[in-house]
């Protein structure tokens, strides 16, 4: 019998498949390593870098920036609301799918919502001033990379770093619920010494609301202060909630006092839902 011919074909045990697999797998992960790298910290994680990509304007030429700065120019719409408070309104902050993802995130986890006690005041003669429902998550919680994405976007329209800002607060209102006009600033004569004070709040509007839910200034342009206005009515400057846009507004002024015509609330909604994002950014570091 004649013996067969060895083939000359190249005959792989196991081993050294997995390896050749190996080699590949490691090879590929260098790759794209060095290439990441090379977008540097400012870009956002891929799932969501195109929402940050619909806003880079490519009709100037970016300069050479600083260590912490960034390669591109950004063009991010706003109108001034006011300038008493100092509030800009951003059309089209986000998009309406990602202000989507974030309520999915939040829907279950939550709590009634909480308030800020002053001296003297308790749970009871407190209750029915903030109605609504709400939970606070941070960007390093959410591993989807939304909430980074948007803390970015918010720390480039304030110019405040994003290690000053507090925790999400995702809120929730339902029909009648509201929040009833305050500060987000913390005068120390009445909630006693502060480690670190508000700034400036930024809100994102989840969803939109059929009617009412509007975030309200009482006080703008020092309209209805002095009269014996009772922090439950719904007057002044009204801004109606549209899913996906922004509302910044201070509630220090430049010299850092707080601003009296910061006073804001939520209207009660009379019809559909209200969510709403919100970020507090504090003048001290929160790390
Ligand atoms: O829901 C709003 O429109 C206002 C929320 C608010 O005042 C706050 O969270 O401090």
């Amino acid at each position: 019998m004649k013996n067969k011919a060895k083939s000359p074909s190249l005959k792989l045990g196991l081993p050294s498949l997995i390896f050749i697999c190996s080699l590949f797998f490691f090879i590929g992960l260098f790759i794209s390593t060095i290439f990441f790298q090379g977008l540097g910290d400012a870009r956002p994680r891929s799932g969501v870098r195109i929402l940050e990509e619909s806003v880079v304007d490519k009709e100037y030429d970016p300069l050479d920036h600083g260590k912490t700065g960034e390669d591109f120019v950004e063009s991010i719409p706003f109108q001034v609301l006011s300038w008493r408070p100092r509030a800009l309104y951003f059309p089209n902050f986000t998009s309406a799918g990602l202000c989507e993802r974030i309520i999915d995130m939040a829907k279950s986890k939550l709590q009634p919502s909480k308030l800020a006690m002053r001296k003297g005041e308790s749970a009871e003669s407190t209750k029915g001033t903030r109605t609504s429902s709400g939970t606070f998550i941070s960007a390093s919680e959410d591993k989807t990379g939304i909430l980074d994405l948007i803390e970015r976007k918010i720390a480039r329209i304030t110019m405040l770093p994003r290690t000053h800002g507090e925790a999400f607060n995702i809120l929730r209102y339902e029909i009648g619920q509201k929040y009833d006009a305050h500060y987000d600033a913390f005068n120390p004569a009445e909630y006693g010494p502060q480690q670190s004070q508000r700034v400036a709040s930024f809100l994102l509007y989840l969803s939109n609301v059929e009617a009412g839910g509007e975030t309200m200034f009482p006080f703008e342009d020092g309209v209805n202060m002095g009269t014996r206005y009772d922090y439950k009515e719904c007057i002044g400057l009204k801004v109606k909630p549209r899913q996906g846009d922004g509302l910044l507004f201070y509630s220090l002024l430049p010299n850092g006092i707080i601003d009296k015509n910061s006073l804001h609330g939520s209207c009660p909604v009379i019809e559909g839902q209200k969510w709403v994002a919100t970020k507090w950014i504090r003048d001290r570091d929160r790390v």
